[in-house]
């Protein structure tokens, strides 16, 4: 490499890194909401509309926090199919992963497997749901289910940032009908569509 084009690269680096921390500037909220405590069992409940993201959020959720020292486990409150899909990438990102191949209750699942969770000592148990009512009132009647069987410390709502701004309009329908204490918003497909910056910005 001459130097001419060492000195290309070495502009670049700075101008990507500029870029890089500026938008680190423009991300960042300050404290998160929620900190799970370590050793003390934290529930973290991750709901949305099927195809959102909700799986895929939860292993990076749960792999992210292992990184960080936490003991992580997943649970799956939906049907058979699902269990087996998280199963697969739970067991590529290395986290346990809990769920039923005979009962089809999400509520009961959620509330016997988090109780296996505990006796095994994970002190953060994620639980990933279907989201997969065709209609909204049914959708949010069997989230609250959800909320009551697992008494969730954070409730995730994963909306896919390819709708645009109406990302601002479903999370207030969730935060209205969910009643949580304590939520969170997590985009998805935020890579390669522009839709992605009107979700951010909502
Ligand atoms: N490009 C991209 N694809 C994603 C992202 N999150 C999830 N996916 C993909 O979207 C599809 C649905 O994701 P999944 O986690 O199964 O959604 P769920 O039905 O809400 O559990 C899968 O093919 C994922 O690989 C993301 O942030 N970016
Ligand atoms: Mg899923």
């Amino acid at each position: 490499m001459n130097c001419y084009s060492f000195f290309l690269w070495f502009e670049l680096w700075v101008i990507m890194q500029a870029i890089f921390d500026e938008m680190c500037v423009v991300l960042d909220w300050g404290k998160p909401t929620f900190i799970p405590t370590k050793g003390d069992p934290s529930i973290v409940l991750v709901v949305g509309l099927r195809g959102s993201g909700k799986t895929t959020t939860c292993v990076k959720y749960a792999r992210y926090h292992r990184e960080m020292g936490y003991s992580p486990a997943l649970v799956c409150a939906d049907t058979f199919r699902a269990y087996k899909q998280l199963k697969q990438s739970a067991w590529s990102a290395g986290v346990p992963c809990y769920g039923s191949y005979i009962d089809w209750d999400p509520a009961r699942i959620a509330r016997q497997e988090i109780e296996w969770c505990r006796k095994d000592g994970h002190d953060l148990i994620i639980v990933d749901t279907s989201g997969r009512h065709e209609q909204e009132g049914a959708l949010f009647e069997g989230m609250r289910r959800l909320v009551e069987a697992t008494k969730p410390h954070l409730v995730i709502l994963v909306v896919d940032s390819r709708i645009g701004q109406t990302a601002l309009d479903q999370a207030a329908a969730f935060k209205r009908n969910l009643g949580v204490r304590r939520g969170a918003v997590i985009l998805t497909h935020l890579d390669g569509h522009p839709k992605g910056v009107g979700a951010l910005s909502a």
